[in-house]
């Protein structure tokens, strides 16, 4: 059975607060979704468990005909803290032929091997009016802590990503430089959180949501790798923040090494 999120933070001044008409769209696509689906019952949470002759997925995102997407803000106050006059925000990046910012994952694993300790716990660090990073994975039941080093007041908004849907989750003011909060992340459809400040539109990030620990962030040069594979057949998935899933399935032979590309 999964939770909200446990919201703690350091500044008794914060402000914790949902818009109820963004809630009530979320609640009614969710509804919607479970009446699609036919209301499919959920799969088991994840178990970490011994691996038996592990296989090994690795292979590149390409951009395809994806092309670099930019938008450009306007940054109306605060510039010198803020930087400049308007702000390039990159929606869709792409280096020599690779997409970047793209989590390749496995779909559904039962048992598996342990979370890493970075995925435990992330911090988005809100610096310069930017958050960074731009694009983290976060296990699900996993930690998610937002700091602001900036001398200005930030107010992060947290909203979990369902299909073309989102909801807002949390939305909480940061007004010093040093204010701390965490919460505790559990998705019950959702696959990402959008980051966004309600103080400067210009401000976005995501957190990747991992059910299980067969996920890596592909690399600048699009290279991934997924280790210590349970043999089998999966579904994998490609998402990237802007262009959304792509899917195919793999099977997994024991000890075995398979490839798989991705073109957007
Ligand atoms: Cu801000």
């Amino acid at each position: 059975m999964k939770t909200g999120p446990a919201l703690t933070y350091n500044n008794p001044s914060i402000r914790l607060f949902s818009p109820i008409f963004g809630e009530i769209q979320f609640v009614l696509a969710a509804v919607l979704l479970a009446a699609i689906t036919g209301g499919a019952a959920m799969a088991e949470p994840y178990r970490e468990g011994p691996v038996d002759q592990g296989g090994v997925i690795s292979g590149r995102v390409t951009a395809g005909s994806a092309k670099a997407k930019v938008e450009r803000f306007i940054v109306p106050k605060q510039a010198e803290i803020c930087g400049g006059n308007y702000r390039d925000a990159s929606l869709v990046s792409v280096e020599a032929g690779s997409l970047q910012n793209v989590v390749v994952y496995l779909e559904e694993v039962a048992v598996g091997k342990p979370f890493r300790a970075a995925a435990k716990k992330v911090t988005i660090n809100q610096v310069g009016c930017w958050f960074v990073p731009f694009l983290s994975v976060l296990m699900d039941g996993g930690e998610l802590e937002a700091v602001n080093s900036d001398p200005v007041l930030h107010n992060i908004h947290i909203y979990e990503l369902v299909g073309q849907t989102r909801g807002s989750i949390a939305n909480v003011s940061q007004p010093r430089k040093g204010d701390i909060m965490t919460m505790s992340v559990s998705l019950d459809d959702g696959i990402a959180l959008k980051v966004e400040c309600d103080a400067h539109d210009f401000m976005h990030a995501y957190v990747f949501v991992a059910e299980n620990p067969y996920y890596a962030l592909a690399a600048p040069d699009g290279s991934f790798e997924i280790t210590d594979v349970p043999p089998g057949r999966y579904e994998i998935r490609a998402w990237h923040p802007y262009l959304g899933v792509k899917s195919k399935t793999i099977e997994v032979k024991p000890h075995g090494v398979t490839t798989l590309d991705f073109s957007y």
